[in-house]
């Protein structure tokens, strides 16, 4: 199985610790593309990326949200990345899972919160304590899908 993991990157690095827990479970169910988003080498400033960079780092990405069979968002840490890509998978009418820590004290978007619909999208709140526990229920339900 592909899993393509979304977590922000130029939307601030604070969750970094939580996407490398992710990462790692995600890997116990297949590859995970974008392993690179939970590296703690990776910051919110991105090495001073030109245009030219960018628009690689697009291409590629889109290219990867179509190979992947499944996209897990964290999306506690706002991200217009991370926006774009959900929106762009909810078009690909991708299996998708978004994370959200509500002790954050944040609230997630309604533009997120509201793509919800119980089949392709999922929208879970959980505290840092069930973390896995959220992820292999999720994908036990996946693989009896
Ligand atoms: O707007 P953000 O930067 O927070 O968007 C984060 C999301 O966009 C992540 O889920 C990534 O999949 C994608 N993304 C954004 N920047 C990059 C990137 N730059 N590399 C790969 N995916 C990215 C890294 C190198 C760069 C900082 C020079």
């Amino acid at each position: 199985m592909k899993v393509y993991f979304c977590g922000s990157i130029r939307g601030g690095r604070d969750d970094v610790n939580v996407y490398r827990r992710i990462v790692n479970k995600l890997q116990s169910y297949g590859s995970v593309l974008t392993e690179h988003v939970s590296s703690p080498e990776l910051t919110e400033r991105g090495e001073n990326a030109t245009a030219t960079g960018d628009r690689a780092i697009h291409d590629r990405d889109v290219d990867w949200l179509q190979q992947a069979d499944v996209i897990v968002a964290e999306v506690t840490q706002p991200s217009l990345g991370v926006g774009y890509e959900l929106g762009r998978a909810v078009d690909m009418k991708k299996k998708i899972f978004c994370l959200f820590r509500p002790s954050s004290g944040r609230t997630l978007s309604a533009m997120i919160r509201g793509a919800a619909d119980g089949d392709r999208v999922v929208v879970s709140d959980y505290s840092d304590e069930v973390l896995e526990t959220v992820l292999e229920e999720f994908f036990s339900k996946l693989n009896r899908t």
